[in-house]
């Protein structure tokens, strides 16, 4: 059996809540030997991964994994938030009373990790300092080293961060064990596996995955599911599924900070590490925050709205990645970065990485090339020919420091004040480019209606959204009713409000399907057009669905779009709304408790838009 107590001494682990819980999984699941991690072990924890063929060379400082092949993604149907109190079921968060769960867990857990070492990792989900630091730090404890590496690159990680707690019991235990990945039934009736949040407990248990989302507990359970439940309980903040960016007007020297939530495949992570369009760029300076997660909160002593990221680093998707579409996130897995890619294709011979989309066409030389899977793409028959070298959902993990337009105060303690929130799907009509909301109730009730066209992919009828409120469907912690209350009170607590605005870069013409919008770097000009409106330099056009810019408004300058594209995404289509509204209505009615505010705001946005006809 593990020598904890040594372990934790060597580490210099005196909390006794930490050196307890500690104890009490290493003896349950049965680990080996327990070692205490810190950021700094990270050259030697490589080393030992690529010994161990965990890791694999891909070039200077960047490194290669590869997951089960039946481990690729986040799991939302094996996903639970666990409480004691049945009032905290939603419709998204697959509630269960935690009775029942945590003893499930510990059988799952009970001897588990048998002949692997338990690594610790206390690890803190904010700048430290942070006025949340108190709800952001936790102590993961995984059977992978793997995970270890990843969570160094996500999230802070140190002995440090356990010293000096205001209450040194407040922290979430996050427990991971891998299990035998082989044999867990993934995606059948039998499916062994479980990731619970037993959110009042502040307790994460999760079983049965080594991927980044089911085990790099920080982000998703701690940073969002365990976050929001903890804004909630203590009425103090959101955890929200949101982008964070600032804009520089050189000119003017002013700085303005947009977040914001888009559903999977809706380009957040491209939005986040954007730069200006070289027509703008003299003016204007885009930084870096965040391309994932925003914890927002109201400064009691200056009333302003803030926000910050909680994570140190990027998990992003590689699919797609390339000079055009994201040239920041290219230049943050450069060699030297310590970048993990995880399912890739790869090739030992060159230790060179592709991915689809990475380059036009595929490495015309196939030797060596294997695919996400480990086979040799040579080996591959006719059939074959068109399957994806990469998994769809394979990610490079790199630190926020590696981004080269980050922001120079990631990392400090206060976050930045926000100007604006953005919600935005990916919908091939209706949808203007963008459209201001200034009213509080209007702008949470167009969060909560935010969603993606059904594609292929995610199945449902074509033109109806797959509502993804706020684009915390899968992150949902308690119920929906609850959450909206409680938006609309953190952010009416602002002494000055922040603007609402929904974008669109994804409207298509209906006879050819060409995108109406360039996008990309691009979508910089309808946000500066969203500062302006903020500050009282344009009026815009007022809508039933909010403020849209004119065309003049909006600077264009060094770009060609045809008049008459622009002309439609500026415009709304007043029956192709309508019949939108319908669908809002019957998403809505589903959550129990939704305030009156939002019905209102419902109610208001149909009346106008009767209005219009
Ligand atoms: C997401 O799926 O929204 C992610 C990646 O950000 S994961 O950590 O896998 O959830
Ligand atoms: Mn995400």
């Amino acid at each position: 059996m593990a020598d904890v107590e040594k372990a934790l001494d060597d580490a210099g682990v005196t909390n006794p809540h930490v050196r307890e819980y500690v104890a009490y999984w290493a003896d349950l699941t049965g680990a080996e030997r327990v070692e205490v991690v810190d950021a700094d072990d990270d050259a030697r924890l490589v080393q030992e991964a690529l010994d161990a063929g965990e890791l694999l060379p891909a070039g200077e400082g960047r490194y290669y994994s590869r997951s089960y092949y039946k481990d690729t993604a986040r799991s939302e149907e094996r996903t639970i938030v666990a409480t004691s109190d049945p009032k905290d079921k939603g419709v998204y968060n697959n509630w269960r009373p935690s009775s029942e769960m945590k003893p499930l867990l510990e059988e799952r857990m009970r001897g588990a990790s048998a002949g692997k070492t338990m690594y610790v990792i206390p690890y803190l989900m904010a700048p430290p300092g942070s006025p949340l630091a108190p709800w952001a730090t936790g102590v993961e404890l995984t059977d992978s080293r793997t995970v270890v590496l990843h969570m160094i690159r996500m999230s802070r990680v140190g002995v440090k961060f356990l010293e000096n707690l205001d209450d040194p019991n407040m922290f979430v235990r996050a427990v991971h064990v891998t299990g035998d990945l082989e044999n867990l039934g993934q995606g059948t009736p039998e499916d062994q596996r479980y990731f619970v949040t037993v959110a009042d407990e502040r307790t994460i248990l999760h079983f049965g995955s080594s991927y980044g989302g089911n085990a790099l507990l920080g982000k998703i359970a701690h940073g969002l599911r365990q976050a929001a439940y903890d804004g909630w309980a203590s009425k103090k903040f959101l955890g929200e599924q949101y982008m964070l960016i600032g804009i520089h007007d050189k000119e003017t020297g002013k700085d303005y900070h947009i977040c914001g939530g888009f559903p999977s495949a809706s380009g957040k992570t491209n939005l986040a590490m954007m730069l200006a369009p070289d027509g703008l760029g003299d003016r204007f300076h885009v930084s870096f925050y965040g391309d994932d997660i925003a914890w927002l909160w109201v400064d009691e002593e200056d009333g302003k709205l803030y926000g910050m990221n909680p994570e140190y680093g990027v998990f992003g998707v590689a699919k797609d990645t390339n000079e055009e579409t994201n040239p920041t996130a290219l230049a943050s897995i450069a060699e030297g970065t310590g970048v993990i890619f995880t399912n890739v294709a790869y090739n030992p011979d060159t230790q060179e990485v592709w991915w689809e989309g990475k380059t036009k066409a595929k490495p015309a030389d196939v030797t060596g090339w294997l695919d996400w899977k480990g086979a040799p793409i040579s080996d591959r028959t006719p059939e074959q020919e068109g399957e994806p070298w990469a998994h769809p959902n394979s990610r490079f993990t790199t630190t926020l420091a590696n981004v080269p337009n980050v922001a120079k105060d990631y990392d400090e303690p206060q976050g930045v004040p926000i100007d604006a929130i953005i919600f935005g799907g990916r919908t091939r009509d209706r949808e203007p480019l963008i459209r201001a909301i200034t009213d509080l109730a209007e702008g949470v009730y167009d969060g909560l209606t935010l969603g993606a066209e059904a594609t292929a992919a995610a199945e449902g009828k074509e033109g109806v959204l797959r509502y993804d409120p706020m684009s915390n469907r899968p992150f949902m912690a308690y119920g929906e009713g609850d959450y909206a209350q409680h938006y609309l009170n953190v952010v009416g607590a602002a002494k000055e409000q922040p603007l609402f605005a929904h974008v669109n870069w994804f409207q298509r013409d209906p006879e050819d399907g060409h995108f109406l919008w360039h996008g990309y770097r691009d979508n910089l000009r309808p946000l500066l057009w969203l500062m302006q409106l903020k500050d009282g330099d344009v009026k815009g056009r007022e809508t039933a669905v909010g403020i849209i810019p004119t065309e003049d408004e909006l600077n264009l300058e060094g770009m060609n779009t045809k008049p008459e594209d622009l002309e439609t995404i500026l415009k709304i289509n007043v029956p192709r709304w309508q019949q939108e509204m319908a669908n809002r209505e019957e998403h809505l009615q589903q959550f129990p408790g939704m305030p009156d505010a939002i019905w209102e705001a419902h109610r208001r946005v149909a009346a106008a838009l009767e209005e219009e006809v």
